[in-house]
Parts: C-alpha cells; structure tokens; sequence
C-alpha cells in the first residue's frame, strides 16, 4: 500500500464520470447538473479513504472502484442539497456557482436524487456480475450495506436532521458531537469500513480502524468549523464566516477556537493512536490526520 492521496485521487478522477448510466437525451439537463457538480473538483476524500482501506486490507482497488465513486456521488449529492436555499442557501461551492445557482433549485434537486440513485445504481450492477462466482459477494454486499447505513436515517441524514433543528438554538456539546459524528463522520467511517471489507480485514484491524475513522470524522469537521473562522474563501473555494452569519451552531461558536483546536489535538492523537504502534504500513493514514491538523493552522 504505497500509493499516495494524489495518485489515488487521479484514479478517482479518471473514473469520476464512469458510471453514470447513459441518459436520454430528452433529460439531458439531468446528466449536465449532475456532471456539474462531480466534476467541479474537490478533495475526493471519501473515495480515496474507500480505495486505500481496500489496499490498506489486502484488497484489490480493481473490485474497490463502484463502491468508491459510489460515495463520491452520494457526498457530491449531499452538497448539493446542502446549498440549497432551504437548507445551507450557499451560492459557492468547490469554488464554482452551487448546483441551484446555475441549474435553478428544481434541477438541483434532481441532479442530488440522480447522484444518489445511481450511486446504488452502480454498487448493484457491480453485485450483479458476481451471481456465478458467490464467494466474491459478501465483501461487495458488506460494503454495500456501509455505504447505505453512513448516507441514511442512521447517518448522515440523521446528523442533517438535527443540524436543521437545533440551528438557533443554544445546544449541548453532546448534541453538537452527535450532529457532526452523524452528519459529517458517518460517511467517512463508511468509506473506511467498505474499503476495509473489500479487501481481507482480521477482526482486529476492523476495530482500530473503526477508532481511527471516528475520530478522523469529527477531526474532519471540527477542522471544517475552524477554517469557517480562519480559512481563506479562494483557497477553499467556498464563502467563509458563513457559519457566524447564519447563527449556526459549531464546534468553534460553541467553545471557541482555543478549545476547538484542543480537541483536534486530543481527537487527532487518538487517530494516530489506534494505528501507529501496530502497522508499519500505515503511514497514509497517519499523513492524511497530521495534514488535517496542519491545514486549519
Ligand atoms: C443533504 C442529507 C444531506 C446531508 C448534507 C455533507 C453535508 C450533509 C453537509 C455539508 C455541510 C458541511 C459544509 C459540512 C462540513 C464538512 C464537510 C462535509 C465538508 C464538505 O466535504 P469536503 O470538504 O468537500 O470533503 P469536497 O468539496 O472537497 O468534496
């Protein structure tokens, strides 16, 4: 597993576009919003952590590849629909106009389901072509059902749920762990565990690695809280101070930016914690935390 996050996201990046069904031409803005969107950049997070968990596992990113950019299509989704002017009303988005700015809000909608169904559109026709050899399905159907449970009810769209909900509200840091753990953590777990489950995982690695993802999840978004505040808008290609302005509730609104930077130390060393001592190939992951840590510096 020696293969870099730059090299694993050309990977992506060539396949981005691969499983998208061909589409009617008579819905042609369908496939357009949709391209939009996955093609507007992005660090390719998710997808990259699926493929790495895969080789990181023993696995082959040959059999990895429908599930990854099947995560990358459900997260480009999410954005989508997070932009929207009944949820986050932002109107940039991986430095291009959002999806409802340049498609109008109807379409945007359209393009998040079509992202999202043909995420499982593509992990299904993957399943499908193993019907006659059945010893490859359990790890497929395995990270199947990661995917499908880190973007649902118990999930992402759980945390979304009571992000929505509490804005405006003062809450807990219980609550505001639960809403980032669910909205943001969730499907980056599911990334790590389909990669994992994808390749050959003893019990033990399954559970490090599962310590790992939760704590890199809620670094991921304490970091995200912090670069709202301290972030430059033309680097990360989004508006800043967004958060501040829309009174939403964030790690750093919360405990301010000392504290938050306190806990991505604790959450970070714990990350580094579960891997470091017991792989010595595990340096990908190890990077990948300490560059989170560096970028919101
Ligand atoms: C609409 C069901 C539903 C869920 C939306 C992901 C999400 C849930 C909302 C996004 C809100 C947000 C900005 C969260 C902060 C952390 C985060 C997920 C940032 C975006 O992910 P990146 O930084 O984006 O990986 P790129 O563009 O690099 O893929």
């Amino acid at each position: 597993m020696d293969r870099t996050y730059e090299e694993y996201k050309e990977i992506i990046n060539k396949h981005l576009l691969d499983f998208i069904p061909v589409i009617d031409n008579k819905s042609i803005s369908l496939y357009d919003s949709m391209k939009y969107s996955l093609t507007a950049g992005g660090k390719r997070l998710r997808p990259i952590l699926l493929l790495a968990s895969c080789e990181f596992a023993g696995g082959d990113i040959k059999d990895a590849l429908p599930y990854a950019i099947a995560i990358e299509y459900i997260h480009t989704y999410s954005l989508i629909h997070d932009d929207l002017p009944a949820m986050d009303n932002d109107d940039l988005r991986r430095g291009l106009p959002t999806n409802h700015k340049v498609y109008g809000e109807a379409q945007a909608i359209l393009a998040g389901d079509g992202l999202l169904n043909t995420a499982f559109e593509a992990m299904n026709k993957d399943l499908m072509m193993y019907f006659d050899e059945p010893e490859q399905l359990p790890k497929r159907i395995k990270a199947a059902y990661e995917i499908a449970k880190g973007a649902g009810v118990r999930g992402m769209v759980a945390g979304q749920t009571s992000d929505i909900e509490s804005e405006e509200t003062d809450i807990s840091n219980e609550m505001l762990e639960y809403i980032h753990i669910n909205k943001t953590g969730a499907l980056i777990k599911a990334a790590i565990k389909a990669g994992l489950y994808l390749g050959d995982p003893d019990p033990d690695m399954i559970e490090r690695m599962d310590r790992y993802a939760e704590n890199l999840g809620l670094s991921f978004q304490i970091a995200d809280d912090i670069l709202d505040v301290v972030g430059d808008a033309a680097e990360l290609g989004k508006n800043v101070g967004q958060d501040q302005k829309d009174h939403k509730n964030t790690y750093t609104s919360i405990n301010g930016l000392e504290q938050a930077y306190k806990r991505l130390d604790e959450l970070s060393d714990d990350a580094l914690k579960a891997i470091s001592d017991y792989y010595d190939n595990a340096e990908f992951f190890a990077n990948l935390i300490r560059e989170l840590k560096n970028r919101s510096k």
